[in-house]
């Protein structure tokens, strides 16, 4: 497929809930000057929702409303998007998916200690362990442009932010910036 012009790339980062996707793209956006759109708080604050679902106990994300709410933005390149899901959104809106990894014991401590319990905890470990957003984005994306990362530690976080600002610099010298 032709990639689509733009003068900078879109960056979608997924994963689990507590994989780290926040603290990572925050700190790409200060590195970089990319936008960081976390869209399960655009969708909290602009209430977009449709439903609740019982099994995540969580909110259902409005997904028409949520495309045509960021479709401009988008369309301008240099975001990264968050979002612990991927299925919904346009595939040529991406350069590059990453989906960050975490193993059980780790998550579960995060989650914990964001307050999750119960079902709800239950539900966020078993997505990791099934690599539920790994079958997710390999299904949404063109496979070359999909990469697991590891996101256990703080040095793997450093990595990451690491790979990724290297990916954008390349990107740019790739498309004459
Ligand atoms: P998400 O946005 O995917 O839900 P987060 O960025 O809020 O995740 O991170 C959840 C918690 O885990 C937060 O306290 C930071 C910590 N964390 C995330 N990634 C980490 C890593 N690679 N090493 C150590 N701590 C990490």
């Amino acid at each position: 497929m032709m990639s689509i012009y733009r003068k900078l790339p879109n960056i979608l980062i997924t994963g689990t809930p507590g994989t780290g996707k926040s603290t990572l793209c925050s700190e790409i956006s200060e590195i970089s000057g990319f936008e960081w759109l976390n869209v399960g708080e655009i969708a909290k604050a602009d209430h977009m929702y449709d439903g609740h679902n019982d099994i995540t106990q969580c909110p259902v994300i409005d997904e028409e409303q949520m495309i045509n709410e960021l479709e401009d933005k988008i369309a301008d390149g240099g975001k990264i998007i968050d979002y612990h899901g991927c299925d919904f959104f346009p595939q040529h809106w991406f350069d590059i998916v990453f989906i960050l990894r975490t193993n059980s014991t780790t998550l579960y401590n995060r989650l914990v200690a964001r307050g999750y319990r119960g079902q709800k905890l239950e539900n966020n470990i078993q997505c990791e362990f099934f690599q539920t957003l790994i079958d997710e984005a390999r299904g949404s994306y063109n496979n070359k442009i999909v990469y697991e990362l590891p996101s256990n530690t703080p040095d793997d976080m450093e990595d990451n932010v690491e790979k990724i600002c290297q990916w954008i610099n390349q990107w740019k010298m790739q498309n004459g910036h």
